[in-house]
């Protein structure tokens, strides 16, 4: 059986120091190089906006980071502008093994959709490709690890799981945001999902 390892955007601006800093982030990557080594497939996920995208607080007059807004395909949190295409805060964290990557899949470059999911838009039905490209390889059983656990982790997870994969999430090599109560709901979501948290 072929089992693939997905590390979800751990990238600079996730990272202390970033420009949508997770407490931790960068703890996780020393432990991730060497999990990588345990599986037949490393696919690594990168946040990967345009400058003035949607889901930017400053794309949006009167708008702080933070908040929640209603957007045609639901409701979005509005972040600080972060993991800017070609920018620093976009780049993968200098000590990440990148070498052993298969794929790197870039989401959220669609300026009027963000996109949490390694699968799909926020809109829950534009496809990223992802579930294409690990079917045809054979690919059926997944774990995860990354930033941030209660957004693009969370939300991969639970589209994994609904797509058939078998799905693990790595809690201790994952870190969180946790906006009012953001983590817990992730957590408690991810298990109705039937996805393993271990
Ligand atoms: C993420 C917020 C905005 C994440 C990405 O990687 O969890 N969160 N963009
Ligand atoms: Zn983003």
């Amino acid at each position: 059986m072929t089992r693939a390892l997905i590390v979800i955007d751990v990238q600079n601006d996730f990272c202390p120091g970033g420009a949508l800093a997770v407490a931790e982030g960068d703890q996780i990557v020393p432990d991730i190089n060497t999990l990588m080594t345990e599986f037949d497939a490393v696919i690594l996920t990168q946040d990967w906006h345009p400058a003035g995208h949607s889901s930017f607080a400053s794309s949006h007059a009167g708008r702080n980071p933070m908040e929640l807004i209603e957007m045609p395909y639901g409701p979005q949190v509005l972040w600080p502008d972060h993991c800017i295409q070609g920018s620093t805060g976009a780049l993968f964290h200098p000590d990440l093994t990148t070498d052993r990557a298969d794929l790197i899949i870039r989401k959220g470059f669609n300026p009027a959709i963000d996109s949490y999911s390694a699968f799909f838009e926020n809109d829950h039905t534009t496809p990223t490709g992802l579930e294409g490209y690990l079917k045809t390889r054979g690919i059926r059983d997944l774990t995860l690890v990354g930033l941030a656990t209660d957004f693009c982790v969370n939300f991969s997870a639970v589209d994994a799981a609904r797509l058939g994969f078998d799905v693990t999430v790595r809690q201790e090599l994952c870190r969180g945001i946790d906006l009012d109560g953001s983590l817990l709901a992730a957590i408690t979501g991810m298990k109705e999902a039937g996805v393993t948290i271990v």
